[in-house]
């Protein structure tokens, strides 16, 4: 087989690049290890940053986000159960939208599906071989029978499991880490949401998030430490907790219900440097991960994928290959900057085990300077809403 460009992952950022590249004629093949089921059965990120409302929208699979989403204008912050709101779009002139990251990997799989686009499920044991060269290819097995793929360039889009960062040669590939001394316990429940808006609570026990997914289901989130187990946790021990760390008020309104999804999830900060080595190029996951307080991690990619659609179109359509030459530092550019907002965003909310007296009054006065100052208000929006590309 031949094609362009090969993509391995077919998690969002590999469906959203083949579904750009496609749209500009550029011939894909996205190669995923698991089950379709498996892929559409993750419960991942809410919140879409404007960039990625008009990146989808642009790809041609907006239209059910625009019908089914949520517009949110703004979000409520909290502290020791005292809540205050944060006004995106007064601040920035942008909302956000909450549509979950499950609904767009269905969106993109449909519009893949709908231009006969070719995706390899379940393909195993995918290698990129001669990325230093100028005819890359990729090998991977699918029911016990080996396949290879010749092909321009291969886009590693495989997440931070995956197998394209460790094709970078240790002496070249430098990574950056910061590990979260907790994680959050999150709870998926077909219950009204408790709040028209999204609210991060800082409280002495730990973070809480209450999100959404509609009208009738609803995302919760508790700081746990990393010890916890999700089995230990039942759902009525869950609403208790929740409700001692979220306003009053909120609490009060809260409706309880079934978890229909239970789960814990290790919180980190990564960073690999660089993200593209001579025809591979990583986005998403595979390059970069954060912690989930600031929304980024769905968000990064689409950026990612944004500056690697444009490259590759520019050198396919027009010859020219300065995209992709300074494709790594466009993006760790990028990146970086909302490595810092999610580590912002977690140090400031979450109660951390060693965290000293000093350490509790300097994220009580962060949070009381964010509730009274419009510059610190607006510069949180910005960086909620996504900045630019
Ligand atoms: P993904 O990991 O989504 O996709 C990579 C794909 O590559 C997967 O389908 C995988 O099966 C496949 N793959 C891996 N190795 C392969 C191989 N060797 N060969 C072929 N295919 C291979 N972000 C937020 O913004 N908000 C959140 O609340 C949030 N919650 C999260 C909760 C959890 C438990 C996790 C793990 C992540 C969460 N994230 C959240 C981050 C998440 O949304 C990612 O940023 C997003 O999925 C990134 O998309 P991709 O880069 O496409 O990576
Ligand atoms: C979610 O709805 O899952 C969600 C929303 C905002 C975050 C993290 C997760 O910061």
């Amino acid at each position: 087989m031949r094609t362009q460009v090969v993509i391995i992952g077919g998690g969002p950022a590999g469906l959203l690049l083949s579904q750009l590249l496609h749209r500009d004629g550029i011939e894909t093949i996205v190669l995923e290890r698991r089950s379709r089921d498996h892929v559409l059965s993750r419960i991942r990120a809410g919140v879409l940053e404007w960039g990625t409302v008009e990146m989808l929208r642009a790809a041609g699979v907006g239209a059910r986000m625009d019908r089914e989403g949520f517009v949110h204008d703004g979000t409520y912050l909290a502290a020791q159960n005292r809540g205050f709101r944060v006004d995106f779009k007064a601040a920035t002139g942008k909302p956000v939208m909450v549509y979950g990251q499950t609904e767009v990997t269905h969106d993109l799989y449909a519009a893949r599906d709908a231009a006969g686009g070719t995706i390899i499920d379940e393909a195993e044991g995918v290698m990129p071989h001669g990325l230093d060269g100028d005819a890359p290819h990729v090998t991977y097995v699918k029911d016990g029978t080996e396949h290879r793929i010749d092909c321009d360039f291969v886009a590693g889009c495989d997440g931070y499991h995956g197998v394209s960062r460790g094709c970078i040669p240790a002496g070249v590939l430098r990574a950056f880490e910061r590990v979260y001394p907790f994680g959050w316990l999150g709870v998926l429940s077909e219950t009204p949401p408790v709040s028209d808006e999204l609210i991060y609570a800082n409280h002495e026990r730990g973070f809480a998030l209450c999100s959404m997914r509609n009208a009738r289901l609803s995302r919760y989130y508790v700081q746990v430490p990393l010890e916890d187990r999700v089995e230990a946790w039942s759902d009525d021990a869950f609403w208790d907790e929740l409700r001692r760390r979220i306003p009053g008020d909120a609490a009060d309104r809260l409706v309880t219900g079934p978890a229909v999804e239970k789960s814990i999830a290790p919180l980190r900060s990564f960073v690999a440097e660089p993200m593209r080595w001579g025809r591979l190029f990583l986005a998403g996951d595979a390059a970069h991960i954060v912690p989930p307080t600031g929304a980024k991690g769905l968000n990064l990619a689409v950026g990612d994928v944004h500056y690697l659609h444009t490259a590759l179109a520019a050198h396919y359509r027009d010859g020219e290959d300065a995209g992709i030459e300074t494709y790594s530092e466009r993006a760790l550019s990028r990146v970086w900057k909302c490595e810092r907002f999610s580590w912002w965003m977690t140090t400031m909310l979450h109660r951390f085990p060693e965290q000293s007296t000093f350490d509790q009054r300097m994220q009580e006065a962060e949070i009381a300077y964010l509730e009274t100052s419009v510059a610190a208000q607006t510069a949180m929006a910005e960086n909620y809403v996504g900045l630019p590309y």
